[in-house]
């Protein structure tokens, strides 16, 4: 496999030249079993493990171990290290109340994608999109199956209307792996050497679209349930590269959205409501009953929609609670860089305006 068209390049380089010179050879996790990691090597794929040393030092921090997008070391078919994430989709792991979870390294974009309908709640979008945002990479949401909208035309306009109110500053399309709509458009997104994570409920046609993407029947696909429910076909995150190069990691449907202490995504998801924020008199302000609160005044003549700041709250509790479980000294010093990171948001906008 050429390794430029999955994302290899210089700096990368740079940063293997010890490896190299200890004569590792460089490679790219496609996918991680119990039996071991799928790694896309100059020389093909091969089965390997991470040595004992790697998992000894990351201990239990799995987010230290080798994840699907890595850039890896490899050595007699052992990952010897795992290169500095450029960009890294993270969440809490399910089930549990500590650890990092990392679903996608080095991606460039995250595909939110959601079907029309319930699955297009503004309130999931905001969360998904969060955490594309934390992730360091450009979000885009896909309204995927939108030949499913009753009215072809009108609604999906609503649709994606609804989608752009709550995903300030991204791109959001739609998408038909039926008729073909928008995949030549997310197609023309992944030149070579760029990566693309899909995020999304389950059925919502993730895999679908891989396939499309790479113009043959690769991965699995699943029939909906009778309530219009993905039946969670995918069960393994997975990278396909992709024939004109570039590549796209498809995921499992995600049932439960844990979000990792996320708050400059949370920042990002909610440019207007930080913005705003960031207007009030206090630094501190709850927006509760405090004078000069600009939250407050944007609630009360219309420039902010009362639901969309009860999300933003209801985020702001979670991540706290999240923090407070993680690292209670951390969290508070993150406090303090949200308020900086959306005060410079809005900077940015101001100056934006000027120009
Ligand atoms: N109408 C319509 N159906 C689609 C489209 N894309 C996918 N589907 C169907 O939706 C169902 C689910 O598709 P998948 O690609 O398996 O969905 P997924 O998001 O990968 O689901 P999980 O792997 O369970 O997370 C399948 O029956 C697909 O044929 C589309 O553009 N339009
Ligand atoms: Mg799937
Ligand atoms: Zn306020």
């Amino acid at each position: 496999m050429d390794l430029a068209s999955l994302g290899w390049d210089g700096a990368f380089a740079d940063q293997f030249a010890p490896w190299a010179a200890g004569g590792h050879r460089p490679g790219r996790v496609l996918s991680v079993h119990r039996g071991g990691d799928l790694v896309s090597t100059e020389a093909g794929e091969l089965l390997t493990r991470a040595t004992g040393r790697l998992r000894h030092l990351a201990g239990p921090a799995v987010a230290d171990l080798p994840a699907v997008g890595d850039w890896v070391a490899v050595r007699d078919e052992r990952i010897h290290a795992v290169l500095p994430r450029r960009t890294a989709v993270t969440r809490r792991m399910p089930g549990t109340n500590a650890g990092e979870q990392v679903l996608a390294a080095n991606v460039d974009l995250v595909l939110v994608v959601v079907a029309p309908g319930r699955d297009a709640n503004p309130r999931r979008v905001e969360r998904l999109l969060a955490l594309a945002w934390e992730s360091g990479a450009q979000p885009v949401v896909v309204l995927g199956r939108a030949d499913l909208c009753p009215d072809w035309g009108t609604d999906v306009a609503t649709e994606l209307a609804g989608l752009a109110a709550v995903a300030p500053g991204v791109q959001v399309l739609a998408l038909s792996c039926y008729t073909g709509q928008g995949v030549d458009e997310i197609a023309a997104m992944l030149d070579p050497g760029r990566t693309a994570v899909l995020l999304g409920s389950s059925g919502v046609g993730k895999s679908t679209l891989v396939n499309r993407l790479a113009g043959r029947d690769l991965l699995a696909t699943g029939e909906l349930r009778d309530d219009g429910k993905g039946r969670h076909t995918t069960t393994t995150r997975q990278l396909v590269a992709l024939a004109g190069g570039g590549a796209v990691i498809d995921t499992p449907g995600l049932r439960e959205l844990g979000l990792w202490t996320g708050d400059a995504g949370t920042a990002a998801a909610f440019d207007d409501v930080e913005s705003l924020a960031a207007g009030c008199r206090f630094d501190d302000c709850r927006h509760r009953t405090e004078p000069g609160c600009e939250v407050l005044a944007a609630l009360e003549d219309g420039r902010l929609a009362a639901d969309r700041f009860a999300a933003w709250e209801k985020l702001q509790r979670e991540l706290a609670w999240a923090e407070r479980r993680a690292d209670p000294l951390a969290a508070a010093n993150r406090r303090r860089h949200v308020r900086a990171l959306s005060r410079s948001i809005r900077a940015d906008r101001l100056q934006r305006g000027r120009d």
